[in-house]
């Protein structure tokens, strides 16, 4: 059994409802939740001229491998109407794998942990709701630390629970 921290992104459509029936997906095809963030407003990042994201970080128990669970967020992704067109661009959803356990694998389809974890506040904010003290496999330094060391402005926003 190993943990598996998903990102969640959407912003186009019904961010909300989008996000948590990915997540209800995941917890059916990947395993149970362990840890949900709230969810979060954030400025888009990378292509700034599109619509604001709703973001959330979850983690699962999973028992998939994980290129089996990286098969199952795609999956999950083409079944809620993603289409893929520019990198960056607008998405009804986008299912990242930023960690899996403290599994270190770089091939050309996949990169864990995450390569952009530390560069973005829309990551690292949920994150450290979750797993603050979780240490970064390759910088071994925690989340919380990546956070602090962080460089990114753009405006993230906890939304309140309803
Ligand atoms: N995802 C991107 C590009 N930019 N910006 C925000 N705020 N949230 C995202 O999930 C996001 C983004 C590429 O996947
Ligand atoms: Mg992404
Ligand atoms: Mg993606």
């Amino acid at each position: 059994m190993e943990s598996i921290i998903l990102l969640f992104g959407s912003n186009i459509g019904d961010k909300t409802a989008n996000l948590t029936r990915a997540v209800e997906l995941c917890s059916e095809h990947i395993g149970p939740i362990n840890k949900a963030s709230s969810l979060y407003s954030t400025e888009p990042w990378g292509k700034t001229d599109q619509d604001i994201f709703i973001n959330q970080v979850v983690s699962f128990n999973t028992n998939l491998s994980v290129d089996i669970a990286l098969t199952e967020t795609q999956k999950i992704e083409m079944q809620l109407g993603r289409v893929r067109k520019e990198k960056w661009g607008s998405r009804t959803i986008d299912i990242d794998i930023l960690y899996f356990g403290n599994l270190i694998k770089r091939s050309k389809t996949l990169y864990i942990p995450h390569p952009e974890i530390g560069n973005r506040r829309f990551t690292l904010i949920p994150l450290i709701e979750i797993a603050p003290d979780f240490k970064h496999p390759v910088l071994n330094i925690t989340n919380e630390e990546m956070l602090k060391r962080c460089q990114d402005e753009l405006g993230v926003v906890k939304l309140e629970k309803s």
